[in-house]
């Protein structure tokens, strides 16, 4: 009999949006509990019994508990996934690796940082010379998978991987946000490629209009 898969964690969450993501893309039956933010149980003792780190997203594979969403993603594409989202070969999924540790070491902190200025700081608090610091971090970051998209319709070749899922849920705020967008066609190009998909779609194309000008959670 299949374990019961349990996802912990507020869908307006970036983290957690990796993880809908993943388990849409698989095709995976699972429960989702919001939690986080408005909906609170952060500090539930039965919940940091589960994530020592108070923080979502969590998933719960049967007695399995699994923090940080990138170990999440990469456990859901190993355990369920076909070759083209965990590619059995070493050399594949190094690359596969690089553009997901990347995500979490360079494009994330900016972009989200960027999110933060822009986004979630009220706008009568907005900085200026910190906003142009951030925009160009991203921007930078941007360029650099941008330049790698021109040859690869997906970050690791022709099809899916987990690398375009953790580094994929930045685009719908990158396009949405109010700011200026140099023109990166690799970016574009596989912007529009990830709409197709109905998993990018219900997980990271959703509304952040509860994000907006709050800095509590
Ligand atoms: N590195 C962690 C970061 C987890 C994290 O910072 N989660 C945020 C949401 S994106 C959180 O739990 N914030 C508190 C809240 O939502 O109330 C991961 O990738 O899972």
């Amino acid at each position: 009999m299949a374990r019961k898969l349990v996802l912990w964690g507020r869908r307006s969450s970036c983290n957690v949006q990796k993880v809908i993501w993943a388990l849409e893309e698989l095709q995976l039956l699972y429960v989702h509990v919001e939690l986080g933010g408005e909906h609170g149980g952060l500090d539930d003792p039965a919940y940091r019994a589960l994530n020592p780190n108070g923080l979502v997203p969590t998933l719960q594979d049967g007695e399995l508990a699994i923090w940080e969403s990138h170990a999440i993603v990469r456990y859901l594409a190993a355990a369920y996934g076909n070759d083209g989202i965990w590619p059995p070969d070493p050399a594949r999924r190094a690359i596969v690796d690089q553009w997901t540790d990347w995500t979490a070491t360079t494009l994330q902190p900016a972009w989200i940082k960027l999110f933060w200025l822009v986004v979630r700081t009220p706008q009568t608090d907005h900085d200026v010379s910190s906003i142009v610091a951030a925009y160009a971090e991203t921007v930078a970051a941007m360029l650099q998978l941008d330049n790698h998209l021109a040859a690869n319709a997906f970050i690791a070749g022709n099809r899916l991987s987990y690398a375009d899922i953790v580094a994929g849920v930045a685009l719908f705020r990158w396009f949405t946000m109010d700011i200026d967008r140099p023109s990166m066609p690799g970016i574009e190009h596989w912007y529009a490629r990830l709409q197709q998909r109905p998993g990018f779609r219900q997980a990271v194309m959703v509304s952040y209009e509860e994000l907006i000008g709050r800095l509590a959670y």
